[in-house]
């Protein structure tokens, strides 16, 4: 039968908070430093309580500090620098308890059992990943949103993982358990063939009633497989409806996020999004942490999953504290979560709830966890459900009606469900969406991203000057020089001016752009200098802040040493400000393959499986250039394999003014497809890909281009990026007038139409050849050619590229250099 449980808070007894008492304050510093190794967190006493050797005092003073920090709430807080925010824990710990609602935490209780055993009889053999043994979920959520409402809160943004994810869609979303049950009927499949995605991995929305008759809307995001890495997802999207909302952003918008403990511990894009926690550029003013501990990770004990005593100890490199707490004292896990919340609220720092419980199933119920963990089984099998414990811990009355209700309601709803013949959305997408498309390509979708010379003129000196008595640092004073010549057409424009002459015209007309990334803010390459330093006293002064009175922000950030939850975090960001440029810059296009799975899972799937869409943009930076093997390739192949039905856009714009039509045309259209950029690094001031101010004038982005400096060709090489460069001023060298060389500065969606007008316009070409800078198993290779053939008519399509090879390229800068040149050579010798 069910232990007694202690409450937090149980040691109010008088006195608590009394006049200085030294030898009192070292008996309570022991157990406020060691208490939680001591305390009582584990229903089923599979992890006991610890020792410590300073906690081995008796005495009166002792015992009450047991009492209230060795019981079923455990916190981790004496490694927060700040004095204030422990005295703050202190005081509630050690002061008298709240006060909480019992019939409504049974309920609850019901509530969340319940759903899970009608789920268990009536889809045996499914997977739900129930929440039983953890049920305390429900009242820590419902404590939460009550106090967050109180402070003001109107959103919860709430990332989870699969453990009780259909549970909290039904009682803290509130989409109607009919609903939920029809995803396991799985109706209307073929509303989702070949797309779609499991119901656990669903978003939901929906409005909560508080215990207080407040309001909160709920956002579930929706969630891949890849455990954690819907975290940084939920704080940049938090981040967005923050910054929408301006004033009080941060205290009406509350991110959630809740872990498994094998996850928390294990995976580091959790790691990397505490990191930045605190940062300008991606604080939330706090997330709350909530761990469902059942100290299993699928057939694996903690003992295997983490070297800490508790999971949550991963947390304790950030100043923020860590309450441990049983599951089964359900009033204190209602107390540590209002607690948690007014820290955050207070503080504005992320906090942890690790809330410690079982699982009574197998992993996800179809799998039988006592060939694993047979005496942990043993002793569940016997333990009854929390709500039964509750029931007679508290002496609530008319429990068995409360059942009998419930269970009728839920049975209902289930065999509603079998009615059900479309599948429900289970969500409602904000009105900021309602302008922007996502879906296949349509050329109406086209917008003209010309600027006239007026305003490329009056935009380009506002990028290049600065307040009277800045002091400008030499080399930049001299870059900003030669931007201005550009503005005035006296210089050939570069990247680096192209990229502000987009930004400073989007945030102009009213487009906020939001960009982050390692070493943004001047540029890896040392192209973008968007933030001036006064030199003497490091003021900073940026000129995209400064094109208009009342423009829109355009706000460049350094970011931490992170791909994953950056890129995760930028796009979240996109989901929550479709109206917005939002870019992440990888610091070379290598390092984009650590954030792999929130390309795969978000970026390029996310249309697919979920139906929402993002802008976000990835800018790349690609190129052999003799730099090595990590410093070479941004992995073109890897996007060009996850490109169908346009989910998203890859481009390699060939010049300056390229890439400024391609930043403009994703803001302006209103068709929101993330875009992959492969962007340069040697030819971002190289005159080849410079361009003319003309060309920010009257063209648009041109997925093809054509060459016209050669009539009738008898050859044609196309390419793309740095090595169209190359071969032009190859053919220069040559003499060459019969070769055309055409640009694929679009390679997806393919533009079959434009390529196919640029191979007619020479069409006595003999040859056409496609020609790669990567190796024959990477670059656009695989992707074109048959493209290409299909484009070429009768004609042969050969290829030019790099030998098979397992390293993108070589370590040796004179290796490479050998090897362009025989590439050169290659693409104008005669096959
Ligand atoms: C990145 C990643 N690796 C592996 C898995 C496979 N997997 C799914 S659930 C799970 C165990 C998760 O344990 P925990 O985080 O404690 O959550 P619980 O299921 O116990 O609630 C594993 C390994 C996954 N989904 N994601
Ligand atoms: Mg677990």
């Amino acid at each position: 039968m069910a232990t007694k449980l202690k409450s937090v808070g149980a040691a109010s007894a008088a006195g608590v908070l009394e006049a200085p008492n030294p030898e009192r304050d070292r008996v309570f510093d022991a157990f406020r430093q060691w208490g939680y190794l001591e305390a009582d967190l584990d229903p089923l006493g599979f992890l006991p309580p610890a020792s410590h050797p300073d906690l081995k005092i008796t005495g009166e003073v002792a015992q009450e500090a047991r009492r209230v920090y060795c019981g079923t709430v455990g916190v981790e807080m004496m490694h927060i620098a700040d004095p204030a925010r422990r005295q703050w824990i202190q005081e509630r710990m050690e002061g008298p308890p709240t006060a909480v609602d019992q019939s409504r935490i049974l309920d609850l209780l019901i509530r969340g059992d319940l759903f899970e055993v009608v789920l268990q009889q009536r889809y045996l053999g499914s997977k739900r990943f129930s929440l039983e043994g953890v049920t305390s979920l429900l009242p820590l959520v419902d404590e939460i949103l009550d106090a967050a409402a109180h402070r003001g809160a109107i959103e919860l943004v709430m990332g989870m993982s699969h453990r009780g994810r259909l549970n909290v869609i039904t009682h803290v979303a509130k989409r109607a358990p009919e609903e939920v049950f029809a995803g396991f009927e799985d109706v209307d499949p073929r509303s989702v063939l070949g797309g779609g995605d499991v119901k656990y991995h669903m978003g939901a929305t929906g409005e909560y009633l508080t215990r207080s008759g407040k309001k909160v809307h709920i956002h579930l995001v929706s969630n891949p497989s890849h455990l954690e890495a819907v975290d940084p997802v939920t704080v940049g999207r938090t981040r967005a409806k923050q910054d929408r909302a301006g004033e009080g952003g941060r205290e009406k918008f509350l991110p959630l996020v809740v872990h498994g403990d094998g996850a928390f511990a294990g995976q580091g894009i959790f790691a990397e999004t505490l990191n930045y926690a605190d940062l300008p550029g991606y604080t939330v003013g706090g997330t709350v942490h909530v761990i469902v501990n059942n100290l299993l990770g699928f057939t694996t004990l903690s003992s295997e999953l983490h070297s800490s005593r508790f999971a949550a100890q991963i947390a304790r490199r950030q100043s923020i504290p860590i309450f441990h707490v049983n599951a089964e004292d359900v009033d204190a896990v209602v107390r540590v979560g209002r607690m948690a919340l007014e820290y955050r609220y207070t503080f504005g720092d992320d906090v942890v709830i690790d809330m410690i419980g079982y699982r009574r199933h197998g992993h996800s119920e179809v799998d039988d966890p006592t060939v694993t963990q047979p005496l942990l089984y043993k002793a569940i099998k016997e333990h009854p459900p929390l709500w039964e414990i509750y029931a007679e811990d508290t002496g609530v009355e008319d429990v068995q009606s409360r059942v009998a209700a419930i269970k009728a309601e839920l049975e209902a709803a289930q065999k509603q469900a079998g009615s059900i013949t479309k599948k429900p959305t289970l969500r409602d997408l904000p009105s900021y969406w309602d302008e922007f498309k996502g879906g296949r390509y349509q050329a109406d979708y086209e917008v003209n991203t010309g600027l006239s010379t007026e305003e490329l003129r009056a935009l380009g000196e506002k990028l290049t000057t600065y307040p009277d008595g800045f002091h400008i640092h030499p080399k930049v004073k001299k870059l900003l020089e030669q931007r201005a010549e550009m503005a005035l057409g006296k210089r050939a424009v570069d990247y680096g001016m192209a990229e502000a002459l987009a930004f400073g015209s989007l945030a102009k007309s009213g487009i906020p752009v939001r960009l982050s990334g390692q070493d943004s803010r001047r540029g890896t390459f040392n192209q973008r200098h968007s933030v001036l330093l006064d030199i003497e006293n490091e003021q900073e002064y940026v000129p995209l802040e400064h094109v208009s009175p009342d423009q829109a922000r355009c706000q460049i950030y350094n970011s931490t040493l992170s791909e994953a939850s950056v890129l995760g975090f930028e796009y979240g960001y996109s989901r929550d400000f479709p109206e917005a440029l939002i870019l992440w810059e990888a610091q070379f296009g290598d390092f984009a393959n650590v954030a792999q799975a929130v390309v795969d899972q978000f970026i390029s799937a996310g249309e697919d499986k979920w139906g929402l869409l993002s802008g976000v943009v990835m800018l790349l930076p690609h190129g052999y250039e003799g730099q090595g093997p990590e410093h070479s390739s941004a992995r073109i192949e890897r996007y060009l394999q996850l490109a169908a039905r346009d989910n998203f856009q890859i481009c390699q714009p060939s010049n300056a003014a390229q890439y400024f039509h391609l930043l403009r045309r994703q803001a302006m259209r209103k068709w929101r497809k993330p875009l992959v950029v492969f962007t340069p690094k040697s030819m971002l001031r190289h005159p080849e890909a410079s361009s003319p101010i003309e060309d920010f004038t009257h063209r648009q982005f041109l997925p093809v281009i054509p060459d016209s400096e050669v009539q009738n060709a008898s050859r044609i090489l196309i390419c793309t990026g740095k090595i169209g460069h190359e071969l032009r001023v190859e053919r220069r060298k040559r003499k060459d007038t019969e070769t055309a060389i055409i640009f694929l500065d679009q390679m997806y969606p393919f533009p079959e139409k434009e390529l196919s007008a640029a191979i007619e316009a020479h069409s006595s070409a003999r040859d056409v050849v496609w020609v790669q800078e990567e190796p024959a198993n990477m670059g656009a290779l695989s992707h074109v050619i048959n493209r290409i053939r299909r484009l070429a008519g009768d004609r042969p399509v050969l290829s030019v590229k790099r030998s098979a090879s397992a390293s993108p390229a070589t370590g040796s800068a004179k290796a490479h250099e050998v090897e362009q040149s025989t590439l050169m050579s290659l693409a104008f010798s005669r096959g």
